[in-house]
């Protein structure tokens, strides 16, 4: 599923011990205290990195501990604080309390860093102690203990691109075609029950990660069919591919009117997100009629067919594209960056789908 998790024992470092000493020179006789204080004990820091995307560097069980500061030596010299710890986790990941379940900190943005638990103080030397009645304390403190803590790290996976579509439409298809996902897949609605991610690789360096959910239908947003609280998983998620099924004995209107209004119900922002069009399961209509479904499915948005070598979409299908996902460039986020007819059974325009999300992904990547 969606989260990864590990759980862990944290401590800070133990304080210094406090000096016990005094002053010996040549003509002092009884010189007076000079224990120096015990350094601090490290602290645990965590930093959120972006260069990291799993916890897989975590070992189940794992107890990292901070150094423990120094003892503090004569002659009033105080000892070394201790070495702090730095914990690096991906984006995305949540650092759980297991004693109170509370959500301690989120870690979302890059060098994000949050102090966690702090070292013990380190102890006063005698130095400290010296007063009118008593002019050669023997006493230190000792160092504070350092505080230990048992945590667990949920990473809570971001997509890039989120799969919306009614059930049954192809969308755990679609997403074991272009990536490494393996979700069940059948020939009947509500296969899916929990949101499955996969990696799409584009070329040999680049990808982004997709998301398949459960189906939607009308009324979800009070519980209908599976409900849409899973859409929660996709919250983060900025770019939807709603899935509309060519095929589907529900006309082309109710689904996408439908979709999107149920999305907007969940949340406003997920209403706001930059979105694409695919019409699916092409194959499956006779060629004859499938033109004239496309073209009235673009009709009812306004949109007129288009044409761009670019990206590489099958010419003999009508499809529609914006010039550029470049927000910069004119893309205006109304209205969906491509609408076009695909088939995950022949491959009809899979190629050409994954290049134009990942446009849409590079373009997101750039506005944060
Ligand atoms: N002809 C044809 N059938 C397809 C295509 N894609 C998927 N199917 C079939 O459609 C059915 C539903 O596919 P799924 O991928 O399970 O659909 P889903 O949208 O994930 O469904 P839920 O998980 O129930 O929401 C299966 O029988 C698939 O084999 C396609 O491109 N062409
Ligand atoms: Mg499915």
């Amino acid at each position: 599923m969606f989260t990864d998790s590990v759980e862990l024992t944290v401590s800070s470092g133990k304080g210094g011990q406090g000096c016990v000493s005094f002053r010996r020179e040549k003509f002092v006789v009884n010189g007076g205290p000079n224990g120096g204080d015990g350094g601090k004990g490290g602290d645990i820091w965590f930093k959120c990195d972006n260069n990291t995307h799993t916890l897989s560097h975590f070992q189940k069980k794992m107890h990292i501990k901070a150094d423990n500061g120094a003892p503090g030596e004569s002659s009033n010299m105080a000892g070394k604080s201790g070495v702090k710890r730095v914990i690096i986790v991906p984006p995305g990941t949540q650092i759980i309390d297991m004693d109170s379940d509370e959500v301690v900190f989120d870690m979302l943005e890059d060098a994000q860093e949050e102090l966690f638990i702090t070292g013990g103080r380190g102890g006063l030397g005698n130095t400290h102690f010296k007063s009118s009645t008593n002019q050669r304390p023997t006493y230190a403190q000792p160092g504070e203990k350092g505080e230990t803590r048992k945590i667990k790290l949920d990473l809570k996976l971001i997509a890039d691109v989120g799969l919306v579509g009614f059930p049954n439409v192809g969308k755990s298809t679609l997403i074991s075609t272009v990536s490494n996902a393996r979700p069940e897949i059948a020939n009947y609605e509500f296969t899916t029950l929990t949101p499955k991610l996969g990696q799409v690789n584009i070329g040999d360096f680049e990808s982004f990660i997709m998301a398949d959910i459960p189906g939607i239908i009308g009324g979800a947003h009070e519980g209908k069919g599976l409900g849409i609280e899973f859409l929660r998983h996709i919250e983060r998620t900025e770019i939807l591919l709603f899935m509309v099924d060519l095929a589907s004995y529900r006309d082309l209107r109710e689904q996408i009117e439908t979709l999107k209004a149920e999305v907007a119900a969940f949340s406003d922002k997920l209403a706001h997100s930059k979105y694409a069009i695919a019409l699916t399961r092409a194959d499956a209509v006779p060629s004859d009629e499938l033109e004239e479904l496309v073209k009235g499915f673009l009709e009812m948005l306004g949109l007129e067919a288009t044409k761009d070598s670019d990206i590489g979409f099958d010419e003999t299908v009508p499809y529609y594209i914006q010039k550029t996902a470049d927000e910069t460039l004119g893309y205006n986020r109304e209205l969906p960056y491509f609408v076009v007819p695909i088939s995950s059974a022949t491959n009809k325009n899979i190629e050409p789908l994954k290049k134009a999300l990942f446009k849409l992904v590079q373009s997101k990547r750039l506005e944060s």
